[in-house]
């Protein structure tokens, strides 16, 4: 094998590696998704663009009504993720988006509580690592995937086996509707296991030398 065959087969193993970090989508209703509190079920009757043609809508809690949405991705290799998140893109007027809506980044589980709490809360042994503020008065944009505009809420380390995303519907302002569409995980390929291809790599050609 030439050098440069050696050199096109180590960039060839790389991306491969790079694709098998396939994203991971939770949409609403699927396996890992909960609601709790005054959010409410839709489906797209105006081209809204969600997920999967449906999604879940609060009014912003000024009213004294809390609303809560979780997504869980549970069994993940821990390590380091791009976590994004899709809302729906164009709404009815009565229910456009509002512009100070928070999403919450938990390395761990969520605690899904019935009566009397009826909320959605990081588990105790859980640890918050962020929490976004996003205008949902405009469509998501920044990364495009299986047909959809994701917005990313950033790039963190996980050391557990579950990471979640929590919304709930507490404003700062505007009067437009908090939305709950989908999330959406991918794992950040670790620079030491292409280190240790492209050490594979020089290891061969050392051989091809002796
Ligand atoms: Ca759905
Ligand atoms: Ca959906």
């Amino acid at each position: 094998m030439t050098r440069s065959a050696l050199i096109a087969a180590f960039l060839a193993t790389s991306f491969a590696g790079a694709l098998t970090a396939a994203p991971f989508i939770i949409d609403d209703g699927d396996v890992g998704a909960s609601v709790n509190g005054d959010f409410y079920n839709s489906v797209d009757d105006n081209d809204e663009k969600s997920v999967n043609g449906d999604y879940w809508w609060a009014a912003p809690n000024t009213g004294g009504a809390n609303a809560y949405y979780g997504w869980q991705f549970q069994s993940v290799t821990p390590g380091q993720y791009d976590v994004y998140v899709h809302w729906t893109e164009n709404r009815p007027n009565w229910a456009l988006g509002n512009n100070s809506v928070t999403y919450y980044v938990v390395d761990g589980a969520l605690e899904v509580r019935g009566y009397p709490d009826w909320d959605i809360s990081p588990a105790p042994d859980a640890s918050l690592l962020d929490f976004v503020m996003v205008d949902q008065s405009v469509s998501p944009s920044g990364f495009e995937y299986d047909g959809y505009s994701w917005f990313k809420l950033g790039t963190y380390d996980f050391t557990s086996d579950t990471i979640s995303i929590l919304l709930t519907n507490e404003t700062l302002s505007g009067s437009g509707s908090v939305l709950a569409d989908a999330a959406m995980i991918v794992l950040v390929p670790e620079p030491a296991s292409l280190g240790v291809i492209g050490a594979v790599a020089l290891l061969a050609l050392r051989r091809r030398r002796d």
